[in-house]
């Protein structure tokens, strides 16, 4: 029996366990970055784990997120992550190089290797036929010190593409239709693999927008093969020697396969609030728009934007509609202002941003009082974009300058000739923004800067023999950790200051909660399916943590977040019986008895409601070393332990 593409990455890497559906595995890294909201926490903790140098072939920390810097508190982190990046052997991507995820696929990512960075969407490297995932900032560090990257042995997910796409319709379209079909939870625990003739049709720019919004399917990572386009693509970047071929054997086995013949797919938009509230843009074009905003890392290469600036060219944005455009990194930029499309942009009236996540994590530009913001971005979770009653609808980015043009949502395939994007035979390459660490003998005299805004990791307590803790919050499905955690202008400069962000927690779902949590001291979080879906911001971890949060029981978690539960030290608990979810309420009182026995035994779990005098049966499935993680109190403590 063959090797689909993924199984053959895993099995090239696996370090530890047994390659069977849902048994725990560890993997080999071979390369790692960091973003700066999660990355300020990452190296905090790479740092207590007293590594000197990464072990990884290559290692790169971005600056993007970050960049509004309305006080001294981001660029303090800045020189915090580039001084130690120059310390410990990682390569520091300056502000104004670019999105984390664009640039990693245009200068450092390889076909063949393994990538974990601490954010949600890093398996935008699938593009290239890497295996990439999002890891909670601790999985980071831990796997820069050399340590493996564990995850469930994912099942095996085909996607067979057919046909070829036709004018007007866009990448974004086909991953909004895997998701129409799939839903956000439709990923979770497997891996989503592209193959067929259609695969041949897409550039590495198209099949990067697909692997990254693969995290929206909840889905451990997506990747493409590695083939002739794949080897033109670092051709053109001058990487040319870091191809190789890569693809499923002919008789690799599934354990799912989706249809889709990319010559039937029309122009597609996710509705608010939603990524998979998916609707073909016919049945609602006519809505009024009050901002469009074109780049992230999903829709920002150099091929989108050529696409965008040929539609606007001679042309005016709308008067009602305010049009934002990041470009995904200076390369693109540097592109785009030499062939002259910048100065389209530019006369058409669109505002150009920096080159950075931007309005994507609600860093400047939240839409009007109940505006419709049309984007080309990947997450539309409620309160997103800085503006809690805001409509915003993801869509491509043909789309999205067809409808800046005519200020209302537009089909483009009603407006005639479609532009024709050639992609380039070689990129401009000019990486003087990109810091190489100091060498082995010298990086002692590399001194750490830190600013005042960084203040202690939360400490965490082995785990108890016994719990009880009243019901400090109840929430429904698919719970974001834009809820649990929100991000923004206004929160994100106190990525690396706990206490600060924890007086925010939740707050998009109940403004009292931090105050509740405070008071009690201890609590535990009662949740829908989902739960923890979107981010990888282990800080959505770490506050609750902070907050006194035991537990947390749900019906069911999102892959990431619940490794970041478990690296904080906090139970994910799930109810046997879904229907139990109405047996708790909030405020009232719930027992667990000797969960530690428990929990290394694979014990049946009772949660005793004492208000309701009621057993709740809750599972908890761990692997061994999971079970330690958590009896140890995190995976701070435990690798600490074992040292
Ligand atoms: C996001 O898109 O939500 C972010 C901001 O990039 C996060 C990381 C973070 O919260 O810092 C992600 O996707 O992991
Ligand atoms: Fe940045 Fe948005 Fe991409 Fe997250 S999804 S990495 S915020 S551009």
């Amino acid at each position: 029996m063959g090797y689909t593409l993924a199984q053959k990455i895993i099995k090239n890497h696996l370090v530890d366990g047994e390659m069977t559906v849902g048994s725990e595995i560890g993997l080999k890294i071979d390369q790692t970055l960091t973003q700066d909201a999660t990355g300020t926490m990452a190296y905090l903790e790479f740092e207590a784990m007293g590594v000197p140098r990464v072990k990884t072939e290559r290692s790169v920390a971005y600056i993007d997120h970050n960049t509004l810097q309305s006080g001294f508190e981001n660029a303090d982190d800045h020189r915090f992550i580039g001084s130690v990046a120059k310390k410990h052997g990682i390569y520091f991507s300056r502000p104004g190089n670019g999105i984390c995820h664009q640039v990693h696929l245009e200068r450092f990512g390889k076909p063949g290797k393994t990538l974990i960075g601490s954010d949600s969407h890093t398996p935008t490297g699938g593009g290239i036929g890497m295996l990439a995932f999002g890891a909670g900032g601790l999985d980071v560090a831990v796997a820069m010190g050399g340590g493996a990257y564990y995850i469930a042995m994912p099942k095996m997910v085909k996607v067979n593409l057919t046909g070829k796409l036709n004018d007007w319709v866009a990448a974004k379209d086909i991953i909004l239709e895997v998701l129409r079909r799939l839903t956000v939870k439709g990923g979770v625990g497997k891996i989503i693999e592209y193959t067929g003739e259609g695969v041949k049709t897409l550039s590495v720019p198209q099949r990067a927008t697909i692997t990254n919004m693969g995290a929206e399917l909840g889905a451990t990572t997506s990747v493409f093969p590695s083939d002739e386009i794949t080897k033109e693509f670092l051709r053109a970047q001058g990487r040319v020697g870091d191809w190789q071929a890569l693809s499923a054997d002919e008789d690799a086995v599934y354990d799912e396969v989706l249809e889709i013949n990319l010559s039937e797919l029309e122009p597609l938009v996710a509705c608010p609030h939603m990524p998979d509230n998916v609707k073909a843009v016919s049945e609602i074009a006519g809505m009024k728009v009050d901002q469009v905003c074109i780049g992230s890392c999903t829709n920002s290469s150099y091929t989108d934007l050529m696409t965008v600036a040929s539609i606007l060219k001679g042309k005016t944005v709308h008067p009602d509609v305010s049009l934002s455009i990041a470009p995904g990194s200076k390369q693109v930029f540097n592109m785009l202002a030499q062939n002259g499309a910048l100065a389209d942009l530019i006369a058409s009236g669109a505002r150009i941003l920096e080159s950075a996540c931007g309005p994507c994590i609600g860093m400047g530009q939240s839409p009007n009082s109940a505006g419709i913001s049309l984007r080309t971005f990947n997450r539309n979770f409620e309160g997103r974009s800085g503006t809690k009653d805001a409509g915003v609808y993801l869509l491509s980015p043909e789309t999205a300058a067809v409808s800046a043009l005519r200020g209302v949502l537009t089909d483009p395939t009603t407006m005639g000739e479609a532009p024709r994007i050639e992609m380039p035979k070689a990129f401009l390459i000019n990486d003087n923004m990109i810091v190489e660490p100091e060498s082995e003998e010298n990086m002692q005299s590399v001194v750490v800067l830190r600013g005042p805004n960084i203040k202690e990791f939360p400490a965490s307590d082995e785990l108890a023999e016994n719990i009880g803790a009243d019901v400090l919050l109840k929430v429904g499905d698919n719970i974001t950790t834009d809820h649990i955690m929100p991000a923004g202008a206004k929160l994100l400069p106190y990525r690396s200051n706990i206490p600060q962000l924890s007086n925010y927690c939740f707050t998009a779902c109940d403004e009292e909660f931090p105050a509740r949590a405070k008071k009690a001291g201890k609590g535990i979080i009662v949740g829908g399916s989902n739960y923890g879906q979107g981010s990888s911001r282990e800080h959505a971890a770490l506050v609750p943590l902070y907050l006194g949060i035991k537990a947390v029981v749900a019906k069911s978690f999102a892959r990431i977040h619940r490794a970041n539960l478990i690296n904080a030290g906090i139970l994910p608990l799930v109810f046997k019986n879904e229907a139990d979810y109405d047996a708790v309420e909030l405020g009232d009182s719930l027992t667990l008895d000797n969960i530690r026995r428990h929990v290394v035994n694979d014990e049946p779990i009772i949660l005793r409601n004492e208000t309701r005098g009621k057993d709740i049966e809750v599972t908890c499935e761990l692997s061994g070393r999971q079970k330690d993680i958590l009896l140890a109190g995190g995976l701070l403590n435990y690798t600490r332990d074992k040292a």
